[in-house]
């Protein structure tokens, strides 16, 4: 076993590097490509049979919810043809998988020798087929029954001194059954430490539309897309991450409205669209999407928004009553004149020149802005995780506030959710901050009292493990070593605690670094069936326009040892909580209704859940934004003030933004093409400004090494080759997870202690002379 740190292998040895090829840049995304691609990888994956099955199932009335991104579906199209993209149809292949890991792999790979392969490598071994021990000390996983696992944790469980010791973390694509269910158990186990992926995706979000607009989620349908005048897209790269949102954009435009893009990047979905599902996309023959392209500096978003703000105010002083929506802000705002004010005294040309955009196309941009109504703001990572990233997205929505822009048809906030179900999850009560209302209705439904201290969110959890404050850590899905930031740090911290246990169901690095103990509970996905007592059970998900869906597998599991995670919660909290137990667990692994019932009775929002949800197309949650109205404390929206920060680099200081490639989910590598942005057969590279490579003398192909030294300590990421990019100057990009031993585990939004990935101060240094171009 080895004793040091455990990196993310590949950084110590560049010659893992996989081969850079080089090549155009898109112009259009999707089309024949991105349909031939998908269909390949199921094929490939599943088999004929099982991934055809797999894919016409798919996003359809009666089948699964895609396991990608958490796009919504079209309202009345749910029951016609299968909605899917080429991403979704890779994240269905990667679960539907016919490869499975029984004991005989543990057996003849070491935990060593696994650590040693790539992401990429890992993520293809298969599903992982029954659940797996490492004994303290032991170089393998060995098998164990689910009875003995469960004991295991109840164990470990049952003898911390506080069950503020233990931390259960939650990856968003665990449904709202089997969330509801685990925070339930979490609560009355003793404790609120229920750190999720949305505090390292969009807990900026949250926390900026909960204080500004009363809901901590967005207010726009898809139906409001395609009334729409204008559509901002900032921080978000849908191609790759929301491929089936390009379709709304299309629509959108066909109806007249204008596509303004803010990004570093000239991301390839963005400026052009072919759809696949249209005769004409097929042909390759449509139109771009994108009508102003502001190429952004790496965080020059709030001044970018607040130069906006001063043209549009200076327009209104010289037509008075024709920019702003007066009525809308003295009916439902509070702040405005505070604003005017604070706005009036920033220097415009500062604030144009920190955006890093051209003067010109800040004045067109408000030109536009200035004569409409129905506005729409769309945004993603590129404006969560950042330091200021809570100031920034209110500065959003100042803007719509000062148009009217929210609360009717066309117009509203829509940050685009990541994980299928993590806007459900939240919904569910998986919050380490829940409300007290939320809290009561436990206590008065369930009849325990529910803890009411804060647990810890995500970066507070790991350095909880690393201080020895938290010493069992367990998982509902995701790949915490290596979505979270600091990946050195982070591994120690995992590796001090006395137990970790990953429900999974693919094989990731998480399995790997562990703690002295070690479990793995594979878990059924999206795509497999859940039958219990010969009836196949089904779930739901919340995606990111507020709409809850049914999710039903229809594969045949590739192991008869799965256990779907509804069942894995209610097994282990009846072998921790035993007869302490005010809960009737059985009940709720014999048929999932029973839980949807006590979800009905326990969050608002849920009446005749069993019935909405068996509907086509699913049901609504209330919004209030949506409705019209802002539940704040004042019930008015609340404008916002903030000072867009100027952080000066030392001179060989560059910025850098972690950002995924086209082939990967998250930490699940699929591929090491970024096809789009004409980068193929590697991932270890660092896109970079031509004028940032000349002052230091690079040529296209060059190894770098990266340094980050945040707070005093040295983070380093080896052997990461130069390439040139039409990227702002000062500015350079890397994909995750390789680049996030780079990102400071204390370098955190303000406010959302999210990491800020997308802000990371690096400097370069030139590894050898040969070019590997
Ligand atoms: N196929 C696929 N689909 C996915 C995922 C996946 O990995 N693969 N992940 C899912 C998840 S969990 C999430 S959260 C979403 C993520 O979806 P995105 O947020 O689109 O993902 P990122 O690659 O992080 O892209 C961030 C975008 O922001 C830009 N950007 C970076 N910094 C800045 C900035 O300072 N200002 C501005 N204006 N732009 C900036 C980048 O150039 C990039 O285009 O996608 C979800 N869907
Ligand atoms: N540097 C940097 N870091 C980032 C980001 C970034 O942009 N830059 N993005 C952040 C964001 S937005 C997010 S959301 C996080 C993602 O963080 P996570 O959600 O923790 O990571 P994933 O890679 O999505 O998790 C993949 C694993 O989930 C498991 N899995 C898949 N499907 C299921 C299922 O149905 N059930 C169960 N139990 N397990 C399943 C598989 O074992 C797979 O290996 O990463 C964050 N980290
Ligand atoms: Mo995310």
């Amino acid at each position: 076993m080895m004793d040091d740190l455990q990196k993310q292998p590949d950084a110590e040895n560049p010659e893992q590097l996989t081969g850079l090829r080089l090549g155009p840049i898109s112009k259009v995304a999707a089309g024949i490509p991105a349909v031939l691609s998908a269909f390949k990888m199921v094929i490939s994956e599943a088999g004929f049979f099982r991934g055809n099955k797999a894919l016409f199932h798919l996003n359809k009335k009666g089948g699964f919810d895609c396991p990608s991104c958490a796009w919504p579906d079209p309202d009345d199209e749910r029951s016609g043809i299968a909605e899917y993209c080429e991403n979704g149809a890779r994240a269905v292949a990667e679960e539907a998988t016919a490869k499975k890991l029984t004991a005989s792999f543990f057996e003849q790979h070491s935990v060593y020798d696994l650590s040693l392969l790539s992401d990429y490598e890992i993520g293809g071994k298969g599903r992982i087929a029954q659940p797996m021990y490492l004994p303290e000390g032991a170089t393998h996983y060995q098998p164990i029954s689910w009875k003995a696992a469960f004991e295991k944790i109840a164990e470990h469980l049952n003898v911390l001194p506080s069950p503020h010791e233990a931390v259960f973390y939650t990856s968003g694509r665990t449904s709202n059954e089997a969330a509801f269910l685990y925070q339930l158990f979490v609560r009355e186990y003793g404790t609120n430490n229920l750190p999720d992926c949305s505090n390292m995706c969009h807990e900026s979000s949250g926390v900026a539309l909960g204080e500004s607009l009363g809901i901590g989620k967005g207010s726009v349908t898809l139906a409001d897309f395609y009334e729409s005048e204008v559509i901002m897209i900032l921080g978000q790269n849908p191609g790759t991450n929301h491929p089936r949102m390009l379709s709304a954009l299309q629509k959108a435009k066909a109806n007249g409205a204008i596509i303004i893009s803010v990004n570093p990047l000239p991301e390839t979905g963005l400026m052009g669209f072919n759809n696949p599902q249209q005769i004409k996309g097929i042909l390759g023959i449509d139109p771009m999407l994108t009508d102003i392209f502001l190429q952004v500096k790496i965080n020059g978003d709030m001044a970018l928004l607040q130069a906006l703000e001063m043209l549009l105010l200076e327009a209104e002083r010289q037509e008075p009553g024709t920019v702003l929506d007066h009525d809308f802000i003295a009916a439902h705002t509070e702040g405005f004149e505070p604003l005017r004010q604070h706005l009036s005294g920033l220097d415009f040309d500062a604030l144009v020149q920190a955006s890093g955009i051209p003067e010109d196309q800040v004045r067109e941009t408000a030109a536009i802005l200035k004569n409409k109504k129905k506005i729409i703001a769309c945004w993603a990572m590129g404006l969560t995780q950042h330091k200021n990233a809570v100031d920034t997205i209110k500065e959003v929505v100042n803007l719509l506030l000062l148009k009217g822009s929210i609360g009717k048809p066309g117009a509203g906030t829509c940050p685009v959710r990541g994980h299928s179900n993590v806007q459900g999850d939240r919904t569910m009560g998986i919050y380490e901050k829940p409300k007290k209302a939320f809290l009561d209705s436990i206590n008065q439904n369930f009849g325990f009292t529910p803890p009411s201290e804060h647990g810890y969110d995500v970066v507070e959890c790991i350095h909880a493990m690393y201080e020895g404050k938290a010493k069992v850590f367990i998982a509902m899905g995701g790949n915490f070593l290596s979505a979270t930031p600091d990946t050195e740090y982070t591994a120690k911290a995992l590796r001090r605690c006395n137990l970790t246990v990953q429900v999974s169901t693919k094989l990731n690095r998480s399995h790997l670094v562990h703690g002295r103990e070690a479990l793995i509970l594979p878990c059924l996905g999206r795509s497999d069936k859940d039958m219990i007592n010969g009836e196949n059970q089904f779930v739901s998900c919340e995606n990111s326009m507020g709409v809850v869906q049914s999710s039903q597998g229809v594969l045949k599991p590739v192991s008869p040892k799965l256990l779907s995670e509804p069942v894995i919660v209610c097994r282990m909290a009846r072998a921790v909580l035993g007869w302490r137990s005010a809960v009737n667990w059985e009940q709720y692994a014999q048929h999932y209704d029973a839980i949807r019932e006590d979800i009905e009775r326990t969050i608002p929002g849920f009446d005749q859940y069993n019935e909405r949800v068996r509907q086509p197309g699913g049901f609504y949650l209330p919004n209030c934004n949506r409705e019209g109205s802002f539940d704040t404390e004042t019930a008015k929206a609340q404008f916002n003030i903030a000072v867009a920060e100027t952080v000066t680099l030392q001179e060989d200081e560059l910025l850098m933004m972690t950002i995924r490639s086209h082939d990967q989910f998250n930490t699940t590598v699929y591929g090491l093409n970024d096809r789009y942005r004409g980068i193929y057969n590697e991932r270890r590279v660092i896109l970079m400004n031509q004028a940032d490579m000349n002052r230091r003398a690079l040529q296209p192909g060059d190894l770098v090494d990266l340094y980050n030294r945040h707070s005093g300590r040295v983070r380093i990421a080896r052997g990461f080759i130069v390439v040139p990019y039409p990227i702002p100057e000062g500015c350079t990009a890397t994909y995750f997870p390789e680049a996030n031993v780079l990102v400071p585990v204390d370098s955190v939004a303000d406010k959302s202690n999210t990491p800020t990935s997308k802000y990371v101060v690096l400097s370069l240094e030139k590894r050898t002379a040969e070019s590997l171009v």
